[in-house]
């Protein structure tokens, strides 16, 4: 009975090191991944909006990979429901008429149509005066150009669009 204990007790023993080896081999991986938070900022690109619709930065460039934080003020007067403005960056390719097209009848989603999701890689919120939205936008790896438009109806037409080159 006493050999019984004496086993009972080791085994706890064992069970209890064991949980805290567990925890202290935890410990290095939560270390490791530390850096991480640790990289660079993402670099901010401020791009403004007023009732004449323009942007007032049509060219971005950007490298492979790296983060933008875009920021989009409208510093216009009038209403939202008149002269809203939006970023939207679509995918490589993508065929900014046709989704500025749809957008036109995407009321009801803020003119992000769904069945073009696909092709955005990013957008802003839609912004009426005197407001900003920003937004991350993780930058592709592929080079190439990524236009961006606004898509509140008939400013892509006017000309709200502009190209991100990625080299
Ligand atoms: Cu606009």
């Amino acid at each position: 009975m006493k050999n019984y204990l004496i086993l009972v007790t080791f085994v706890s023993s064992l069970l209890v090191s064991g949980c805290g080896q567990k925890e202290s081999a935890s410990a290095p991986a939560a270390a490791s991944a530390a850096p991480a938070p640790a990289t660079a900022a993402p670099r901010v690109i401020e791009i403004t909006a007023g009732d004449n619709m323009k942007f007032n930065i049509t060219a971005i460039e950007a490298k492979p990979g790296e983060t933008l934080k875009i920021i989009l003020t409208n510093i216009g007067q009038m209403p939202k429901e008149a002269m809203g403005h939006n970023i939207v960056i679509l995918k490589k390719g993508a065929d900014t008429a046709a989704y500025a097209a749809a957008a036109t009848t995407a009321k009801a989603s803020e003119y992000l149509p769904p069945a073009f999701q696909d092709q955005v890689l990013a957008h802003s919120e839609l912004i009426g005066p005197r407001k900003s939205s920003e937004f991350l936008f993780k930058v592709p790896a592929e080079t190439g150009d990524y236009p961006f438009i606004c898509s509140f109806p008939a400013h892509y037409m006017v000309g709200m669009k502009g190209v991100i080159t990625v080299k």
